[in-house]
């Protein structure tokens, strides 16, 4: 390794002294002006994984559900996953290295990952800075498309940090291929391509259009030609990059499943009162997209990779169809093909804390089938449904399979829809979710909390578990839970009860016990307004 040209290159993207960061949940996130250093060693650490597994290895920059002034940076493992735990470590050992410290800590890196420095190294990266050229609002088919021309940026950063990244694997040596615009999964998926030789799918955007749209064509041929004109779906893009990708999927599709898509980026901010985060969490409809009553429509976030559902009914109440609905529907659909075929594979559900008590229940008591919790992340997640033959995992917030991915998601709920003849009404009456809140608290240093039991129970600081346990024995078919949030610098809280004022007033109690009790910072959280 040519140190004194690493050294070199490093004071050209200096790190803020004293600054410490994490690989989270998914990468590194924080504001876009601490992530220079971040970026370029990232860089670096993308060599070293990809001659250590004489692999491909992929890079994304993106913050997903962050606000716009964030940015972030996650690798990506050869087979497509995210990068392995161990590496976690070492990616945060490395972005946090003084200067004077880098040599040590990359040597040692090598050392205990046996990494041959004169193996070959190549590295796929992207961004999401600039969409929104051509934008297409609507297809139904090839044959049927508006197009007009608006020209914006998603996340400002991202191409600056790029660059940081690629300065990082040039001074190491590797190679590089910028696929440009993408999803995040895309991403994914064209590094699993690129190490399975193919035998996965061709890594082009045009291979993932065809793969996806193929499986959909042939799942639902059936289907659609006893149907009475063509599907319809509303699909809010959260001003990110699934909007322009959308709009490719549709010269792949027939004219059987027409998608309007909202929040296309030409007027509003990335992921800004509207997409999956917020629809989640707020209970409802974004901004920017005009429903009608029963009309079928759906979030993604700013880098597709998560899915919501939702309609209104006809007295104009929301309704919400988040990660645990799709893990049922599509568990339902995988048992009954099981059961059909008399097999016996093992099957399992994987959800996390965040998983409605209703989903639960429906799923071990009502569908029979076995549901693990795991920590929060679609690694975590991930890792637990290898364990069976057939393993189905979401977290409620609409991240699920296999690392999350909005439009193969999105068709595989349009595909098991039009098989089963079901109408978002009668998919969303399976069960009915119990009320429930979700809270952010600001704390000094959400460290200070740490959980067990798949983050159902908080360990640090001492009391605060006995305080939260004391909070929810006062309500009916009571629980919450807290934890650090790994991309956002706050805790979460989550609470659901028996009504939507008492889901409101655990939450809000839960919140003043983390303020109290694990250094909140600025004003005492508020009651919830209902
Ligand atoms: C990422 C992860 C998800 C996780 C979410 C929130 O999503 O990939 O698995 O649920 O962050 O994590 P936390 O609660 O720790 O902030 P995304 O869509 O932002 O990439």
């Amino acid at each position: 390794m040519d140190f004194e040209a690493v050294i070199k290159y490093s004071k050209l993207h200096a790190k803020p002294p004293g600054l410490s960061l994490q690989y989270g949940t998914a990468g590194f996130r924080t504001k876009a002006e601490n992530l220079d250093h971040t970026m370029f060693r990232m860089g670096l650490l993308a060599v070293l994984r990809s001659k250590q597994t004489k692999s491909t290895i992929g890079v994304m920059v993106t913050a997903s559900h962050n606000p716009e002034e964030d940015n972030g940076v996650k690798l990506i493992d050869p087979l497509g996953e995210m990068l392995a735990a161990a590496w976690e470590e070492h990616a945060t050992r490395l972005a946090n290295a003084e200067e004077e410290e880098l040599q040590r800590v990359l040597t040692d890196i090598c050392r205990k990952e046996a990494v041959d420095l004169l193996g070959n190294a190549f590295v796929i990266l992207t961004c999401q800075q600039l969409i929104g050229i051509n934008m297409c609002v609507l297809f139904v088919s090839c044959f049927n498309i508006y197009f007009y021309t608006p020209v914006f940026a998603s996340r400002p950063s991202s191409k600056k940090l790029s660059q940081s990244v690629t300065d990082g694997v040039s001074v190491l040596g590797g190679q590089y291929h910028d696929y440009g615009l993408v999803t995040t999964p895309q991403l994914h998926y064209m590094v699993c391509c690129r190490n399975t030789h193919g035998n996965y799918g061709i890594a082009t955007v045009e291979g993932y259009y065809e793969k996806l749209s193929n499986a959909f064509v042939e799942l639902t041929k059936q289907a659609m030609s006893q149907r009475d004109g063509h599907m319809s779906l509303r699909v809010d893009c959260a001003n990110g990059i699934g909007a322009l990708k959308l709009k490719e999927l549709g010269r792949y599709l027939p004219g059987c499943l027409m998608v309007h898509i909202d929040n296309d980026g030409t007027k509003g901010k990335l992921n800004h009162l509207c997409g999956a985060d917020f629809v989640k969490v707020h209970q409802k409809p974004p901004v920017g997209l005009e429903m009608k009553p029963g009309e079928r429509c759906c979030s993604f976030d700013g880098d597709a990779d998560r899915i919501v559902y939702y309609y209104t009914d006809a007295a104009g109440h929301f309704h919400l169809l988040d990660g645990d609905k799709i893990a049922t529907l599509i568990s339902t659909f995988l048992k009954e093909l099981l059961v059909k075929a008399g097999q016996t594979l093992t099957f399992a559900v994987v959800q996390t804390a965040y998983a409605n008590g209703s989903s639960t229940c429906y799923l071990e008591e009502t569908m029979k089938v076995p549901v693990h919790c795991a920590k929060t992340g679609v690694k975590h997640l991930h890792h637990k449904a290898q364990e069976f033959d057939i393993g189905v995992y979401f977290e409620a917030n609409g991240h699920g399979t296999t690392v999350g991915d909005a439009i193969s998601d999105m068709l595989l709920i349009e595909a098991i829809l039009a098989l089963k003849n079901l109408t978002v009404p009668q998919w969303d009456g399976m069960y009915t979710d119990l009320p429930n809140r979700q809270l952010k608290v600001k704390v000094a240093d959400r460290r200070i909390i740490d959980t067990t039991d798949a983050e159902r129970r908080a360990v640090t600081p001492p009391g605060l578990q006995k305080k939260i346990d004391d909070i929810v024995n006062k309500f009916q078919l009571a629980r919450a839970f807290v934890r650090p949030s790994g991309t956002e610098d706050v805790v979460r809280v989550y609470a659901e009860a028996d009504t939507q004022e008492n889901a409101d007033n655990l939450a809000h109690e839960v919140s003043l016990a983390v303020y109290h009790l694990a250094g909140g910072v600025g004003e005492p959280p508020k009651a919830v307004a209902s």
